[in-house]
């Protein structure tokens, strides 16, 4: 049979649909978020419900806080949450409101373009000094011999930087990215052994830099730190990896990580990574149920959790919920036969939340019991190019989520020479990543790459904005934060805090501000480049993907201008396209599907247990292609824009969740006929999750009732899968073969009723409205 699935049948409905979508909503509507407006001067009408109309007259900055007002008091409905940031992403801070009715009707507003950025040149040329690419000529060499010969680049690369106990062939790379001519695969650095954290931890300390700070610590509370030096962390790695083995862990098999933001969540990662374990980090804001799907689908050995931690003022009794978790997984066959707890010692927790309740004793055993006594030397588990390094699950748009798989040699040297071109990262820069190690970007830029690179690493345990929206600055004024990469969400809530929080702070060590995770409004990149780098650092918008497991597209610090929105152009050896509904590739200025053309080193090897899984979600839909799900554009001087996701998956603050698993915790709910999930943009958020619930015959919806199913999703996935909106739904808009219209939902979840379409083929027409009668209610 052949391999070949044709790409229309592929390609869901929603899918084809939604690019459609749109391409023509930007032609009517503020355009999404992330993208720009390049005329110099437009006006927009907004209709103002009832609620909303009050006069204003002013900046667009006064119209944008009227409504989030207006909104915050308005208690009862979503009263269009969505307005407002439509607003501030359209247009600048000094847009003038031409005509504002102060009633129910139509408010104008007209805007000139965005001033141009403001940038210190001297600033940059400074900057400029410790880039790794100078100029756009020196990339286009560079690039050019990467694509060309991407053995010679790679092996060059690989042999200056990092040890090898057996270097790579000289023709190393291999892969397979067409379904039809046979199963899909990538192969990096063949023939070489080598081993992560050996790169991450010995190769700097034998260079005589053991004494260098590799962890900063910043605790929940201000003042709770302390720094670990290379020679100390890699100490402790070894005496992890030594309690690893003494319970039987070695090469190849799975440890849970299920732990907070603290030093010894990145420690056990290298200790894994150490002795060949394959390592699968379950972010700390999931449930119970969702850590016990993850641990039973690797069938992990060991789970490495922690007692308690606070975020911000909320305790989070980690314990427990692993617990629980360790006994649903064993109620599905699976008994984690061994438990590590790290006891955390913030004194600002309640003693009872570490005190591991009536949890047999002899069923864990305490880190600060057990670890310390271990021999701070342990043997380094040589390992091939591509023995598995990593499992990380992330969501998609159908079924459970997808282990992704990492491998060896390929993804040490992609993290840590993006590390090194995108920040400009020099050995001993004080590096900050504000990402937790249970999402991607946490594994690539906090506990390998800058490692791997000599950098020294600041782990943040808390939030952002605790116990002030000034935290942020004031840690990078008080540790002389070099590079700060933090996520466009975080980026407009401290943006909203008001510019007094970053005011009186010296951020003058700053050279590199990073984003990732979600596209970029210009506005908030404007906030992040002037406010905060006083336009002076340049700004490097990475887009890449937990299947990616590096930067992709990224604009390499003063090489290029940047143009805020963009993430320009593409890393060495990744070739990026874009596709049409056919999968054909598309030239010069287009929008299409966003897909990567030939193998990078540390691309998806697989779906952990399941390669079928694997080629049908990436490599089906465009034969010949990686196709990353996300929507692109690509501008007269070939910067590339990301328009979002063009799949059913929700990004909300910059996490992935699949509109399917939420459907599903949903209708786990008694009360729960049938669920529709959409996203809708949501001002700080990027996107929030809008939920359609039809209720069983003879139930009655109830305010209540939105609580338990809201709860039944933080009991499924997490509270960060909150639905912001259930919307009582008599009946879902479906065709005539019973598919639900997506994309009419996510026009009325965004008021853009008017902007319907074709419903012919909805089996039911009235459906829609009787959907805009319950908004809100
Ligand atoms: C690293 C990470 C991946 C999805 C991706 C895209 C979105 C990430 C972005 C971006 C626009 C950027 N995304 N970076 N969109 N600009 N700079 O976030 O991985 O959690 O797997 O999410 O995030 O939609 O497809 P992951």
């Amino acid at each position: 049979m052949s391999r070949c699935i044709p790409t229309k049948r592929l390609l869901s409905e929603s899918l084809s649909e939604r690019i459609q979508n749109q391409t023509t909503a930007r032609q009517t509507a503020p355009q999404p978020l992330g993208a720009t407006d390049r005329r110099r001067q437009f006006s927009d009408v907004y209709r103002i419900s009832k609620s909303d109309a009050r006069p204003v007259l002013g900046t667009l900055d006064t119209v944008r806080m009227t409504f989030v007002r207006t909104r915050i008091s308005a208690a009862a409905g979503p009263a269009r949450p969505f307005r407002g940031q439509t607003l501030s992403q359209r247009f600048s801070r000094s847009s003038r409101v031409i005509r504002s009715p102060g009633r129910a009707g139509n408010l104008t507003v007209t805007a000139s373009k965005s001033p141009p950025i403001h940038i210190d040149r001297q600033a940059y040329a400074a900057v400029a000094q410790s880039a790794f690419v100078k100029n756009m000529d020196e990339y286009r060499a560079m690039y050019d011999r990467s694509v060309k010969d991407p053995d010679g680049f790679w092996r060059d690369i690989a042999l200056e930087n990092f040890h090898w106990e057996t270097p790579p062939n000289e023709k190393h790379a291999s892969f397979n990215f067409d379904v039809r001519e046979g199963p899909i695969f990538s192969s990096w650095f063949e023939g070489g052994r080598t081993n992560v954290a050996y790169n991450a931890l010995d190769r700097h300390v034998q260079a005589g830099n053991g004494d260098r700070a590799c962890f900063i610590f910043e605790g929940n509370d201000p003042g709770r730190t302390y720094s670990l030096t290379y020679a100390q962390v890699l100490a402790e790695v070894s005496r992890v990896a030594n309690w690893l083995r003494s319970v039987g862990v070695g090469k190849g098999d799975t440890v849970a990580l299920y732990m907070p933001m603290v030093c010894e969540l990145p420690i056990a990662m290298l200790a894994c990574a150490r002795i060949g374990a394959i390592h699968s980090v379950v972010f700390g804001g999931f449930s119970a149920d969702a850590l016990a799907s993850r641990m039973v689908d690797c069938q992990s050995k060991v789970l490495i959790t922690s007692t308690a931690v606070m975020r911000g003022k909320k305790a989070i009794n980690l314990s427990h919920i692993a617990r629980e978790g360790l006994g649903i997984a064993a109620q599905q066959g699976h008994r984690v036969p061994n438990v590590l707890v790290h006891r955390n010692e913030d004194p600002a927790l309640d003693p009872a939340l570490g005190a591991l309740g009536d949890w047999e004793p002899d069923s864990y055993s305490i880190w600060q019991d057990v670890v310390p006594g271990q021999s701070d030397c342990s043997d380094v588990e040589w390992m091939d190019a591509e023995d598995p390094l990593f499992l990380l699950y992330t969501s998609g748009s159908t079924g459970k989520p997808k282990g992704v798989l990492h491998t060896t040699a390929g993804y040490m040297v992609y993290a840590a020479t993006t590390s090194k071109f995108s920040f400009a990262m020099q050995p001993g820069d004080v590096f900050w990543c504000t990402a937790d190690c249970g999402w991607i970007t946490g594994h690539s830029y906090l506990a390998y790459g800058p490692l791997i690179v000599g950098a020294t690493n600041v782990v943040f345990e808390g939030v952002p904005t605790y116990p002030t929206p000034s935290r942020c600055w004031e840690v990078i004024d008080q540790l002389k934060v070099k590079q700060f990469y933090t996520a466009p969400t975080a980026i407009r809530s401290l943006m909203r805090s008001g510019n007094e929080h970053v005011e009186g702070f010296d951020l003058s060590s700053l050279h590199i501000l990073g984003t990732v995770g979600e596209p970029i409004n210009p506005e908030a990149w404007k906030w992040y480049h002037e406010m905060v780098g006083k336009g002076r650092c340049p700004i490097v918008d990475t887009w890449w993907q937990t299947e990616t497991a590096g930067h992709m597209i990224v604009p390499l610090p003063t090489a290029w201008e940047e143009k805020p929105g963009s993430t320009s152009l593409p890393f060495f050896g990744v070739e990026p396209v874009l596709v049409n509904e056919k999968g054909e590739e598309l030239e010069g200025e287009a929008e299409g599907y966003l897909c990567i053309k030939s193998s990078w080193p540390s691309a998806i090897r697989s779906v952990y247990g399941d390669q079928d899984r694997f080629e049908t979600t990436y490599f089906a839909p465009f034969p010949g292609y990686y196709f990353s799900g996300d929507g692109a554009r690509r501008d007269q001087d070939g910067y590339i824009w990301i328009t979002g996701r063009v799949d059913d998956v929700i990004n909300v603050s910059g996490h992935r969740i699949g509109s399917a698993e939420v459907e599903s915790a949903l209708v786990a709910h008694d009360s729960c006929a049938e669920a529709a999930v959409v996203g809708y943009e949501h001002p700080v958020k990027g996107q929030g999750i809008w939920a359609f619930v039809t209720l069983v015959e003879g139930v009655e919806h109830s305010d209540d009732l939105k609580k338990e199913l809201v709860a039944e999703v933080r009991t499924q996935i997490g509270p960060f899968a909150s639905p912001d909106i259930i919307h009582w739904a008599p009946s879902l808009p479906k065709t005539r073969s019973g598919k639900i219209m997506r994309r009419v939902l996510r026009k009325i979840a965004s008021f853009e009723e008017e902007q319907l379409g074709d419903t012919s083929t909805l089996a039911d027409p009235s459906v829609v409205e009787m959907l805009i009668h319950f908004r809100g209610k």
